[in-house]
């Protein structure tokens, strides 16, 4: 099964829902026989960025690791689908031009701080608020939120909605 690499780039708060995505865009894709591969903190923190923080400088530079990591995964031809809160827009655009051209599809997750603060999975939100954890994007660190992403993911979409809205942008850069 022939197809392009692409880098798909998940953007939000953590809690706003950006690995539930990627993993149920994952499966589709699998279901298509695409090629995929996964970067996230998880993969990526505990790893070759082990050690850095969240400083701003530090984000910048777990940022330019996942890139170039990114960039060896595009050159195998997967689809690489990389879940990074990434606030800061020169990051973001380090990403974009650090990339083959017209292959970066961004993935804004834009759901409210309230409703991250409520799922609060790992308790990362009550130890900000409570002055335990300091730099928690949203809280005591800023967000700067995409003006012009490729596809727009808000709370009224459904898990499999906003798996539609990325197939549907991607479907053709996919196969062109
Ligand atoms: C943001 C933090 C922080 C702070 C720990 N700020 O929802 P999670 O838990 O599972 O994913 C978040 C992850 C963010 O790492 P990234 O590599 O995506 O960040 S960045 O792109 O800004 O470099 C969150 C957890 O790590 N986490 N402390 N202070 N997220």
């Amino acid at each position: 099964n022939k197809h392009n690499s692409l880098l798909v780039w998940f953007t939000g708060l953590s809690g706003s829902g950006k690995s539930t995505v990627a993993d149920a865009l994952e499966q589709k894709l699998y279901s298509e026989k695409i090629r995929t591969f996964i970067l996230d903190g998880d993969n990526m923190r505990g790893r070759l960025c082990k050690g850095l923080d969240f400083s701003e400088e530090d984000r910048a530079e777990n940022i330019r690791r996942v890139a170039e990591t990114a960039n060896l995964l595009l050159k195998s031809g997967a689809v690489v689908l990389a879940s990074f809160v990434s606030p800061y827009k020169k990051d973001r655009e380090y990403v974009e031009k650090t990339i083959k051209p017209n292959i970066f599809v961004e993935v804004y997750m834009n759901i409210g701080l309230d409703i991250c603060k409520k799922r609060d999975k790992k308790g990362l939100y009550k130890l900000a608020e409570s002055g335990e954890l300091k730099n928690l994007t949203g809280v005591n660190a800023p967000y700067e939120a995409p003006e012009n992403a490729d596809v727009e993911i808000t709370e009224s979409d459904s898990v499999d909605g906003a798996v539609e809205k990325i197939y549907l942008e991607i479907k053709d850069k996919l196969y062109q």
